[in-house]
């Protein structure tokens, strides 16, 4: 049986709701072989992000080093990056291994307290970053950041969409979570080969979650690293994360954690 594998870059939450951990289960529920660079470790639990830190970029290189001089990458994800030293970090082993698939889920908003990122590495992300991605899943605000522009309506989505494949991403998504189109549904648009794409879905009433975001790119890497072409990817990433809204847990006192082993 081949085996398919997976990396993801990101921040380890403790609390196993969102970043590495998120990541992990995801490629797991795929029967993709997940592995990991950590960027930072967060404490943090439920109800919010208490504190974080950075692990020197010295170390990050090392993670990244020790597993592609041993380890053939079908696909890899983004998520907190942290500064602009990693991001460029990313960069260079996507260029000097060749890495393919590469999933950005730019992770740049304050979340519950904290910053996880530093506004510095916008830049890096437009210049240095995204022209290796494949696909790029921002959020409303983390596409209004990296572009400059507002989002408040469809054709502002399609226009802040197609500066972001300017910056050279093959594929944009913005994802419809924060964006109130309609009470009941979340639309996310999908921008590929010069067309708009809309997956629209019920909007799943519960407590505030997180964590989503980081599953979906991570549902998306592993469908990506099966050798599934990657609109079809997409679409299968999409519907297992409302499977795991859907099937969502009370694992705390906050917010409730997406059910990642509801397809079992
Ligand atoms: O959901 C964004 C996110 C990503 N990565 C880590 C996080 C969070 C949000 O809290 O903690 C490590």
């Amino acid at each position: 049986m081949k085996i398919y594998k997976a990396l993801t870059i990101a921040g380890s939450d403790n609390s196993g709701g969102a970043g590495i951990q998120a990541d992990i289960k995801t490629f797991s529920a795929f029967s993709v072989y997940g592995m990991s660079v950590i960027t930072a470790v967060t404490s943090q639990n439920t109800t919010g992000v208490k504190d974080f830190y950075k692990l020197p970029t010295e170390h990050i290189k090392k993670q990244f080093e020790t597993i592609c001089e041993d380890i053939k990458i079908d696909a890899l994800k983004t998520g907190m990056l942290v500064d602009e030293e990693v991001v460029e970090t990313v960069a260079e082993f996507i260029k000097r291994y060749h890495l393919k698939n590469l999933v950005i889920d730019p992770v740049i908003k304050a979340s519950k307290g904290k910053d996880l990122f530093n506004k510095k590495a916008i830049e890096s992300y437009i210049t240095r970053l995204i022209p290796y991605s494949k696909i790029i899943t921002p959020n409303k605000i983390e596409a209004e950041m990296l572009t400059g522009e507002k989002i408040n309506s469809v054709d502002d989505i399609k226009k802040c969409a197609r500066t972001l494949k300017s910056y050279g991403a093959e594929i944009v998504i913005i994802k419809g979570g924060h964006i109130d189109f309609e009470d009941s549904v979340v639309i996310d648009t999908v921008y590929i080969n010069d067309k708009f794409i809309y997956l629209k879905y019920p909007k799943v009433q519960i407590k505030d979650t997180h964590g989503t975001g980081c599953t979906f790119s991570a549902a998306i890497t592993a469908n990506l690293a099966k050798g599934i072409e990657p609109l079809k990817s997409i679409r299968i990433a999409r519907a297992y994360l409302q499977g795991s809204l859907e099937n969502a847990l009370d694992v705390g006192k906050g917010s409730v954690c997406l059910n990642h082993s509801w397809t079992k």
